[in-house]
């Protein structure tokens, strides 16, 4: 085993005088000091203090199978000592490829058989966009390029993925707009709870699907190209779109010929107790993304899916002028089958849907009904949010100066649970391995967590 021999001072002051974090504020973490994890097994991370934790995150929503899983160290191991690297780009493939090529079209929605693969969700939503586009002109559509998203949508950090995504302060980053590229546009989240006022979910859900009608309208269906969502939003909140939203959508996109995305970055692999959320919502995409679950992060790599008679198309078009260093790499391949292989043998997705997400959601529910600043528990299998409100009757929100989510978030870092905030809504998306009596503990923790907080907020 390696030893990095610091303390945790010695490590903070280093990372202070040589990392730059993603999404943080790189002078006040500097100053507050970065907490260091330095092991991990199971659903539970170690850091440098010796503080076991309970990891309600599975990492950043992908560790699916669990820590320390050996059969996924192994397969990196084996491929290494075989071939560590080799490219896909000059009429050369290799066998881990090719088998996960195969093993994703037994798992992903029926129809979507062919795979270009990446290194991380961000880039394969840039192939997206660019495959999209390519598509439409083969067809003699050039003119179909824009793709139109939802407000507070995540589909990644690159360029063209922040301009897929609906994030305001990341289309900001470099003065107002300068990371929006043109070509991209934005509807409403089915964020019922937040935004749906007086409306009933259904009919909000409703309203909400038909603003990408308006839309395509207002744009003209010959200039649109797709339209891309998360089954469920996952970074925007844990947002479950009302049961009238994916149907409607569906319906719009095969009206005026646009393509139609889902982005299963978050949602594939399990979480929701489906190999895909398309499955679990009823959604017929013509491209997906994933990545996260697809390898449990144990190593980088990403795919787009491809409904067949898209990829005919595309197949009659000539080059495809697009591909990275690392598409298909080996040993990403050779990890994502044992992930794949392991979730299959563990049973873990039909666990999530009739055992452990049942359980999850159930204890959740068991904990909001005794608390005053818990206004709703929504998500499906293993995602969870907890939407924190001040006054459940009115669905009002805290604002200003009552951070409840950041408060809540500071509370669980004391007591050893990782639940992320969104805003005013606390996320849990653990392992799908996570056992009842872990999750037991999480309940536990949450409920000091939110006790506290709502004693700070001089609520309880
Ligand atoms: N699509 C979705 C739906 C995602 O959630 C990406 C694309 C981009 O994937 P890469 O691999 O390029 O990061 C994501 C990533 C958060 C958080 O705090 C979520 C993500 C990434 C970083 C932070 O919830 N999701």
């Amino acid at each position: 085993m390696r030893n990095f021999n610091r303390d945790t001072a010695q490590w903070q002051e280093l990372d202070r005088d040589h990392n730059v974090h993603p999404f943080s504020d790189p002078d006040a973490l500097g100053k507050q000091g970065v907490r260091i994890i330095t092991r991990a097994e199971g659903s539970y991370i170690w850091d440098s203090e010796g503080h076991k934790i309970l990891d309600g995150m599975a990492g950043l929503w992908c560790m699916n199978v669990g820590y320390g899983r050996k059969e996924l160290i192994e397969a990196a191991h084996e491929q290494m000592k075989q071939l560590p690297f080799y490219n896909s780009f000059f009429k050369t493939s290799h066998p881990p490829q090719i088998e996960l090529s195969r093993l994703l079209s037994e798992i992903t929605p029926k129809g979507i058989n062919h795979f270009f693969f990446s290194g991380s969700g961000s880039e394969a939503n840039d192939t997206n966009i660019r495959l999209v586009r390519h598509y439409w002109d083969i067809m003699g559509k050039p003119e179909k390029q824009t793709i139109i998203s939802r407000h507070n949508a995540y589909h990644g950090s690159t360029l063209a993925a922040t301009s897929l995504g609906g994030m305001e302060g990341m289309h900001n980053m470099g003065g107002k707009g300068s990371s929006l590229l043109p070509g991209f546009e934005h509807i409403g989240q089915p964020f019922w709870y937040l935004e749906g006022g007086d409306m009933t979910p259904e009919a909000f859900g409703l309203k909400r699907a038909q603003e990408l009608e308006e839309k395509i309208l207002k744009i003209g269906a010959d200039k649109v190209a797709a339209f891309i969502g998360e089954p469920i939003q996952g970074a925007g909140g844990v947002i479950v779109p009302p049961s009238t939203y994916w149907p409607e959508i569906q319906r719009i996109c095969k009206k005026y010929n646009i393509l139609l995305i889902a982005d299963e970055v978050i949602c594939g692999f399990g979480r929701t107790g489906n190999w895909f959320g398309s499955d679990t919502f009823g959604i017929k995409p013509d491209f997906i993304t994933m990545a996260k679950g697809m390898s449990s992060g144990y190593i980088p790599i990403s795919a787009v899916g491809i409904r067949d008679e898209i990829f005919e198309v595309l197949n009659s078009g000539g080059e495809i002028n697009h591909g990275y260093t690392y598409s298909g790499h080996p040993v990403a391949c050779a990890v994502a089958i044992a992930n794949i292989n392991y979730i299959k043998d563990h049973n873990l997705v039909e666990k999530v849907r009739t055992e452990s997400g049942p359980y999850l959601h159930a204890g959740l529910q068991n904990l909001m009904e005794n608390h005053p600043i818990v206004g709703e528990i929504r998500g499906r299998g293993m995602m969870a949010g907890i939407q924190l409100v001040k006054d459940r009757a009115t669905r009002t929100t805290f604002s200003g100066d009552e951070d409840a989510g950041t408060i809540c978030r500071d509370y669980c870092f004391k007591n050893d649970l990782i639940m992320r905030a969104v805003g005013q809504s606390m996320i849990i998306s653990p392992p799908l391995t996570i056992s009842k009596s872990e999750m037991d503990e999480l309940f536990d923790k949450a409920k000091i967590c939110l006790d506290a907080t709502a004693k700070d907020l001089r609520l309880m």
